[in-house]
């Protein structure tokens, strides 16, 4: 169910970007809140896992290197969805209840990536947690920042030392990008793949056509 046909809710909308490590996702989602809120719209952005005080707790967590003992990939699921289950909760249903627009910084489609492709868990499994945490709750459009994993891995690596994810091996991002264009291939009308291997004006310019065809549909 889309967030924009819950009935009697107000009509914000959910934007997802996604891709691998340092595609461009916190820079493009930052180009996208000015094109939005140049439009009047009020725009909010958040992340995942984050968002809020308790999924932020559970992000350090996930990302810090090294614990003691290692993290098995069952409670590393089971983190994600827990920070997505607050976040969704306390951040963004209201937000969305209110009319806002939330651009979000990764959401479930991360975790198949991730978790699913990355890590090898069964999507099955991904499927019912998501069923659990998300109550319904779906991005309208989801924006796939796609670049080939050395371009992102170069990027994410000139901006300071790797986390616990970062520290992973090429096949894993390999499996990962994989994953994605997976997603894409089978919920096209709602991931819009971006070549984020190009410079960064291209990157922008295809995300502005494409946003504002989204403010087209939604004035329609
Ligand atoms: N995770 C997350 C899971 O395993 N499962 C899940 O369900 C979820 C939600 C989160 C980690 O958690 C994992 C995945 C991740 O490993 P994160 O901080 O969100 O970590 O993930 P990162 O992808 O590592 O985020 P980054 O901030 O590193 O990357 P961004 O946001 O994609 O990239 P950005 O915008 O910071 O850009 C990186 C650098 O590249 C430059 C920018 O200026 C910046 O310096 N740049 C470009 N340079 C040239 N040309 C372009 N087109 C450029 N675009 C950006």
């Amino acid at each position: 169910m889309s967030t924009s046909n819950r009935q009697g809710d107000a009509l914000g909308k959910f934007i997802t970007f996604e891709g691998g490590e340092g595609v461009g996702k916190s820079t493009n989602i930052e180009f996208c809140r000015n094109l939005l809120q140049q439009q009047g719209i009020d725009v909010i952005v958040t992340r995942e896992p984050g968002g809020t005080e308790i999924a932020e707790i559970i992000r350090e967590e996930l990302l810090k290197k090294p614990h003691q003992e290692r993290m098995s990939n069952i409670t590393e699921l089971l983190l994600v969805f827990a920070a997505r289950a607050q976040h969704i909760e306390a951040f963004i249903k209201p937000a969305l209840a209110r009319g806002s627009w939330v651009l979000c910084d990764r959401f479930t489609d991360s975790t198949i990536a991730y978790q699913g492709f990355g890590r090898g868990l069964e999507i099955k499994l991904i499927d019912q947690l998501k069923l659990i945490a998300q109550q319904g709750i779906e991005p309208d459009k989801t924006f796939l920042l796609d670049a080939p994993v050395d371009i992102g891995m170069g990027r994410a690596r000139s901006r300071g030392p790797a986390d616990r994810f970062e520290v992973e091996q090429l096949d894993f991002f390999n499996r990962v990008r994989e994953g994605f264009l997976s997603i894409a291939s089978s919920s096209p009308e709602r991931v819009e793949i971006v070549d984020a291997g190009l410079v960064l004006s291209e990157v922008q310019s295809d995300l502005q056509t494409a946003i504002n065809l989204l403010l087209n549909v939604s004035n329609t």
